[in-house]
């Protein structure tokens, strides 16, 4: 809830379905809706042939890095393995709607998101008439609409228009309806990169395919006011009650593989039949739809802490609100609503059959955006995923692993044509196109982040996690396994031995750090990072249970399991951290925000209670790194703390994370927080951080990854009383917790696929209807029993 409308981008309030998003500003006399639709991005289909050279250099490298050890040698080489940068998301365009009230200052003034209907309300009250509009985007009907009513008749007027940073043209059609058509640039250069003597965007195409053709639609009906065309790219409202206006957009984007332009899909034809179809429905119709579409998924998860048990009691607007709690202000509701706006914005970015929620989710107003909007795998993308499974809303993950499926499509021409070897690789980008290739326009990427392979290893966990969560065993027959396996094909291919029979990644750099060589240079292409290795430890170990599932494949489990007990393993170093490379250089900058070396931690398993020497390098590894980073670096740390068992811990980084951050904070490597809108702030907006603090709070609350269910290993001191349900564990269970004093009062576990469970606790718990009584283990308390499908066991103390 906000007093005064969006004085910019990161105080507007977000709006989505998937396919469209808005942002929207509330102003008085001027309200703008950002628009953003889920396909527009530059470019086309990625190139074949890309670099032909690539492949000659990785013995030069091999020799250079396992031989020589001359580090600036294997980094000048490694960059001739480069290919193009990815493409970048776009802007649809804007709508505006303009009410001339003189400059009147609205006696009252209110405006929001309700997060438990997705809808956006801006009321106030200028010379005693009350204005209201409400904005939502329905995901059924593939429509946005906004209803605009005065209080008394006819009192309201207002022209609407629209605009597009984009090549594109406006158009009046049958005296009610505005069409913004155009066309996306065939190719944009990150805004990072400014090679000289060529433009950062171009419409002109070389190579076969032109951009991708956008529109969208604004029609007005459904008023009782008088409409007027104003000029090309606006139209008038006069004298009306109330005005609804339908929006649709579309562009002709036909799949990764398809040139969007010769080969696109009628973009015009499907935003005239969402239009016609949507307008025959009535607001409440269509209210209606929208409410109930998102309360299958929104509603499956409830959280509340003490504070917000019995009803708000915060009157604050949300920006005044974020700050107080950043100058240390007691409001657990905060962190709650935190958590929901986190599932929202999955649910508001991420629906089945659309592309995955990209850096900026689907919000994004610039042409070229920070990093190109784009899909970075060696953190980001994941990260936004990590809510999706165990906050219960398993159908957003969908698009993410549809698109892995593309990309280890064209991750198989780039491991064929960069490395010669079998199987699917990708690097640390990737765009709408499912782009493979290491960035760097052949030469000019820094390989600290640009030569990373590891990027299709990392989201193969993803698929597997879905099963894990699911028990889909078809899904994971027919389409998460082919994909792992070919990942770990092309892994086996990767790998080489060291001079002691280790199987290690040569080339090999850890995401975006460097160390310090012992000429004193710094450094960043080496041998086996532990990045490297934990990563394919993960995917071998999935590919072995996967295929021990599915009863298939011994032959080559039986390989990976040969290749896995030659793997490099961790090392610890002498402050008794666990080492991010393959020896123990000197660190150029020991708080760097990346971590990746903890991948192990979360969001693997490999470090656990379990190994508890490693367990405590871990923690020694986060201590010395410190809590300061980005907004996703913070979030990141939530999880690993939680993982730590150290809920205060975790807590301290929620408080973090949670930092007001101005707007206008320049981007920066440290610094990061939240913005007025509760937008995750890098700087500048990134929405990663914000999926990882809702996925943070869920881990403290309750975790599943080593086989059983541990009930509140992490639940902070600030968070003595509370209740959340809804939560979704491995093994395919449904999860309710209640919790008074720091201590669990009891849970509800409803089983989904009727497997064997076991629950560990702090406490000592039973299941009355089972009679059976937890024993002691380790620190705490273990139940084990069957379940049976559909049936819920209650919990008690
Ligand atoms: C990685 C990070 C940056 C940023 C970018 C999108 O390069 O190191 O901090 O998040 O991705």
């Amino acid at each position: 809830m906000y007093d005064q409308p969006a004085s910019c981008w990161e105080e507007a309030l977000p709006l989505g379905n998937g396919k469209m998003g808005a942002m929207v500003f509330g102003g008085v006399e001027n309200e703008l809706l950002q628009l953003n639709e889920s396909t527009l991005w530059s470019g086309g289909p990625v190139k074949a042939n890309v670099n032909s050279g690539a492949k000659s250099e990785l013995p030069l490298i091999r020799k250079a890095l396992l031989v020589d050890e001359d580090y600036t040698k294997a980094n000048v080489l490694t960059r001739h393995m480069q290919g193009f940068y990815s493409q970048s998301y776009l802007p649809l365009g804007d709508v505006f709607i303009q009410q001339d009230f003189g400059g009147l200052i609205p006696s009252s003034y209110h405006r929001e998101l309700d997060l438990e209907n997705a809808v956006t309300s801006t009321v106030f009250k200028v010379n005693g008439v009350i204005f209201k509009r409400e904005v939502f985007i329905s995901a059924p009907d593939q429509i946005l609409m906004v209803k605009v009513t005065a209080s008394q008749k006819g009192m309201l007027n207002l022209n609407i228009g629209a605009r597009s940073l984009l090549k594109s043209k406006v158009s009046l059609h049958r005296n009610n309806e505005i069409v913004l058509a155009g066309k996306a640039p065939s190719n944009i250069y990150p805004v990072y990169y400014n090679p000289k003597g060529k433009e950062a965007v171009t419409y002109e195409d070389t190579s076969g395919c032109n951009g991708m053709r956008f529109q969208y639609r604004i029609r007005v009906c459904h008023t009782d006011g008088i409409l007027t065309v104003l000029n090309d790219n606006q139209m008038a409202v006069n004298k009306a009650s109330e005005v609804l206006i339908y929006i649709t957009a579309a562009t002709s984007f036909n799949g990764f593989d398809k040139c969007p332009d010769k080969d696109g899909k009628d973009e015009n034809k499907i935003a005239t039949n969402l239009m016609n179809d949507a307008v025959k429905k009535n607001y409440r119709q269509l209210y209606d739809n929208h409410v109930l579409d998102y309360h299958r998924f929104f509603n499956r998860v409830s959280f509340r802490l003490q504070n917000s048990i019995n009803g708000s009691t915060n009157a604050l607007s949300t920006d005044k609100r974020l700050r107080a709690y950043s100058k240390g202000a007691y409001d657990p509701e905060l962190e709650t609503l935190y958590f929901q706006f986190g599932r929202y914005l999955l649910i508001s970015s991420s629906r089945p059959g659309g592309p995955p929620a990209n850096l900026q989710g689907i919000w994004n107003k610039e042409l070229r955006a920070p990093w190109s909007s784009n899909y970075t795998i060696n953190i980001n993308t994941q990260m936004n995923y990590w809510p999706a499974e165990v906050t219960n809303l398993s159908e957003m993950h969908q698009p993410l692993l549809d698109f892995i499926s593309d990309l280890s499509k064209t991750g198989k021409d780039t491991a064929k044509e960069f490395y010669g070897t079998r199987g699917w690789v990708a690097h640390h980008n990737s765009d709408l196109w499912a782009l493979s290739n290491a960035v760097g326009d052949k030469g000019k990427g820094d390989p600290s982040w640009a030569n990373w392979p590891m990027g299709g290893n990392w989201l193969s966990s993803h698929l597997y996690e879905h099963y894990l969560f699911t028990g889909d065993k078809e899904f994971l027959r027919k389409k998460a396994y082919p994909i792992m396996k070919e990942a770990a094909r092309f892994t086996l291919d990767w790998l080489v031995e060291d001079k002691n029979g280790y199987l290690v990644t040569a080339p090999s750099t850890t995401p975006e750090n460097t160390f310090v060589d012992k000429n004193g240079k710094e450094q960043s292409v080496s041998v086996a990072t532990t990045m490297d290795m934990s990563v394919i430890r993960d995917l071998f170990n999935n590919v072995i249970d996967a295929s021990r599932k599915l009863e298939i494949d011994q032959t080559f489990k039986d390989s990976l399991l040969v290749a896995y007990a030659k793997l490099y393993p961790l090392q610890v170093g002498k402050e008794g951290q666990l080492l991010e490379w393959y020896k123990d250089f000197p660190e150029v900058d020991v708080h760097h925000r990346h971590v990746s070396h903890l991948f192990g931690l979360f969001p693997g398993k490999e470090i656990s209670p379990l190994t508890p020497f490693y367990f405590k390098a871990a923690k020694r590894t986060l201590e010395r790194r410190g809590d300061d980073g980005t907004g996703w670096s913070k979030a990141w740390k939530i999880n690993w703390w939680a993982r730590l068992r150290d809920g205060d811990h975790a807590y301290r980084l929620i408080r973090d994370l949670l930092t007001y951050v101005e707007v206008n904070t320049p981007g920066s490597a440290v610094g990061g927080g939240t913005y007025p809108n509760l937008f995750d702030a890098h700087p500048p907006f990134q929405i990663d951080g914000n999926f990882a603090g809702t996925a943070g709070m869920a881990e403290m609350l309750m975790q599943s990854h080593l086989g059983y269910i541990d009930i509140l290993p992490a639940l902070p001191k600030a968070w003595a009383d509370g209740n959340i349900s809804g939560l979704k564990a491995r093994g395919g269970f449904e999860i309710d917790i209640l919790w008074k004093n720091g201590e669990l009062v009891s849970s509800k576990l409803y089983s989904l696929s009727g497997n064997r469970c076991m629950v560990y606790t702090t406490v000592p718990v039973r299941i009355p209807e089972l009679n059976i009584t937890s024993t002691k283990f380790d620190q705490g308390y273990r139940l084990s029993f069957q379940t049976q499908k559909g049936k819920t066991y209650k919990i008690v103390r």
